[in-house]
C-alpha cells in the first residue's frame, strides 16, 4: 500500500509532474471520488482521518471545514484559500510540493471547495516563489483544459475557479487573517478572532484557509480512506509529513516520513548526522518560532502533542539544528532580527518590544552585555507572551529567546563575563 502519498510523483528525474504524468499515476482520483460524495461525508471523513493543519498550529482540518455555515440562510459565496506564503525561517517544504507536483495541491483545493461549497479559490503565494507560481498557473490551465476545474466540472452544476495571487511580501501575510486583508488589497494586519475566517473571512464571506501541505494530504485521504490514512502514522498523529533538517548536518533536506517518526531518526539517518567534528547542542523542532529542545529530547516522536508536552511545538516540522561551534545567541539574534523586521507594527508589544530585544541581544553578542540584561530579556519575553499581542508573531518570536535563556544560560553568562563572543 502507498506510504508516500505526498511525494510519490517527486523524484530526481521528475522535475515537475505535468498533467499527463499526474493522471497516469492515479491523479485526480480523489477528486472524482469526492465529487460523487455528499459534501458532509467528505468533511466527516477528513475529520475522522485526524489530519491536522501543517502550517504550524496543527488544528484538525475536518473540524475547521465543519465550521463553515451550510444550508438555508448561509451565504452563497464561499472561498477556499491556500496559504502558500512559506516564510517561516528554516521552512522549505511547501515549495517542494508546489514546484514538483502542483496538481496535488489543486486536487486538494478542489475537494475542499466542493466540501464547503466554495466556487472560488486563491493560492496566496510568497512573492519570491516565482517557479512555484509559474508551475501552478500552468497546472491550473492544464486542469481546466481537462474539465477538472473551471465551469460545470464533471458535467455537474459545480464550478470552481482557482487564482494564483503573488504576495507583495512580509512574513505577517502568513497569519491567516492578515493574509485575507492582503488578498482584499488592504494593509496586511491581523484581524480580531473570533469571528474565525470559516464564518467571516474574505470580504466577510465564509472562507477556509489551509496550508499547502494540508491540502496535499486530502486527495489520498479521500481516495484510500480513514484507516489507511491513520495507519500511515507511527505515533499518535495520523498521516505522513514532510520533515526537514537545516543546520550543520551532513545532508540537509526534506523527506516524507510517517507522523511520529523519532527526531533522532530524522537527524541522524535522513540528515546524515552532524558534520564531522561537531556535536548537536540543541534544535528548534519546527521552524524559527518554536522553543529549543536539547539532546535529551532526540528520542521523542514528531507528533504535535508530544512535542507540545516537551515544552516546544512541532510547528512546520522542519528542524533547525544548532551545533556546539555556533553561537546560540548569534542564532537567536538572527531570528529575532527577522521577526522584528517582519512585524506589521499593528500592536505595541510586537512593534516596539521586538526591536528592544534585538538591541539587548546585539549588545550581549558583541560583548557589551550587562548582568541585568538576562532579567530584562525574561521580562520582555513575558510582555510578548500569548494574549499580550494581537497575533502569534511576537509570541512565536519569543519561543527561541526564552528557551535559549534556559538551555544556554551559561553561554549568555560567558558573553557578559568575558566581554566578547566566545565562539569567535
Ligand atoms: C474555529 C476556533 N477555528 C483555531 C483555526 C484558526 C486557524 C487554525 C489555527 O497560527 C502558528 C503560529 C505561526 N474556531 C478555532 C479555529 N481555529 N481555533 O485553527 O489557529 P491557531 O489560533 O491555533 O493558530 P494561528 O494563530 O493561526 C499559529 C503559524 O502558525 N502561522 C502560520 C503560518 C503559516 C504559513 C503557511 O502556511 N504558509 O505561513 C502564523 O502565525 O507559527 O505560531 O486556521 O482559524 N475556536
Amino acid at each position: 500500500m502507498l506510504t508516500n502519498p505526498l511525494t510519490k510523483n517527486i523524484s530526481k528525474e521528475n522535475t515537475a509532474a505535468d498533467i499527463t504524468q499526474y493522471l497516469d499515476n492515479d491523479g485526480y482520483q480523489g477528486w472524482r471520488k469526492a465529487h460523487s460524495m455528499v459534501p458532509d461525508d467528505i468533511i466527516n471523513l477528513v475529520k475522522d482521518g485526524g489530519l491536522r493543519g501543517r502550517g504550524g498550529a496543527g488544528f484538525n482540518t475536518g473540524l475547521k471545514w465543519s465550521f463553515v455555515p451550510r444550508g438555508e440562510g448561509s451565504p452563497e459565496q464561499k472561498f477556499v484559500v491556500c496559504n502558500a506564503d512559506e516564510m517561516e525561517p528554516g521552512t522549505f517544504k511547501d515549495r517542494l510540493l508546489m514546484e514538483r507536483d502542483p496538481h496535488l495541491l489543486l486536487e486538494g483545493m478542489a475537494i475542499a471547495a466542493y466540501a464547503i461549497g466554495a466556487s472560488i479559490g486563491y493560492i496566496f503565494i510568497r512573492g519570491e516563489y516565482h517557479l512555484a507560481a509559474e508551475r501552478l498557473e500552468r497546472a491550473i490551465e492544464e486542469a481546466k483544459s481537462q474539465g477538472l476545474i473551471g465551469k460545470n466540472i464533471f458535467d455537474s452544476d459545480f464550478s470552481l475557479e482557482i487564482f494564483v495571487h503573488r504576495s507583495a511580501g512580509n512574513y505577517i501575510c502568513g497569519e491567516e487573517t492578515a493574509l485575507l486583508n492582503a488578498l482584499e488589497g488592504q494593509r496586511a494586519i491581523p484581524r480580531a478572532k473570533p469571528p474565525f475566517p470559516q464564518v467571516s473571512g474574505l470580504w466577510g464571506k465564509p472562507t477556509v484557509v489551509n496550508n499547502v501541505e494540508t491540502f496535499c494530504n486530502i486527495p489520498h485521504l479521500v481516495a484510500y480512506g480513514v484507516d489507511w490514512y491513520r495507519g500511515l502514522g507511527v505515533g499518535q498523529d495520523a498521516g505522513s509529513k514532510i520533515f526537514g533538517v537545516s543546520g550543520k548536518v551532513k545532508n540537509p533536506g526534506t523527506w516524507e516520513l510517517p507522523m511520529g517518526t523519532p527526531i533522532r531518526e530524522i537527524i541522524e539517518q535522513y540528515a546524515g548526522g552532524m558534520r564531522d567534528g561537531l556535536r548537536l547542542k540543541g534544535f528548534l523542532p519546527g521552524g524559527g518560532s518554536t522553543d529549543f529542545l536539547g539532546p535529551d529530547h532526540l528520542d521523542l516522536p514528531m507528533d504535535y502533542d508530544v512535542i507540545g508536552k516537551a515544552g516546544s511545538r512541532m510547528g512546520t516540522g522542519t528542524i533547525i539544528v544548532l551545533d556546539d561551534k555556533t553561537c546560540p545567541i548569534g542564532l537567536v539574534l538572527n531570528l529575532t532580527q527577522f521577526f522584528a523586521r517582519e512585524s506589521c507594527g499593528w500592536c505595541t508589544p510586537c512593534r516596539d518590544g521586538l526591536p528592544w530585544i534585538v538591541k539587548v541581544l546585539q549588545r550581549i553578542e558583541s560583548g557589551e552585555g550587562l548582568p541585568e540584561d538576562l532579567e530584562l530579556l525574561h521580562e520582555q519575553c513575558k510582555r510578548i507572551a500569548p494574549g499580550k499581542t494581537f497575533c502569534a508573531l511576537a509570541p512565536g518570536a519569543a519561543e527561541p529567546i526564552q528557551s535559549s535563556l534556559k538551555l544556554f544560560e551559561q553561554d549568555y553568562i560567558d558573553h557578559i563575563k568575558k566581554g566578547c563572543c566566545p565562539y569567535k
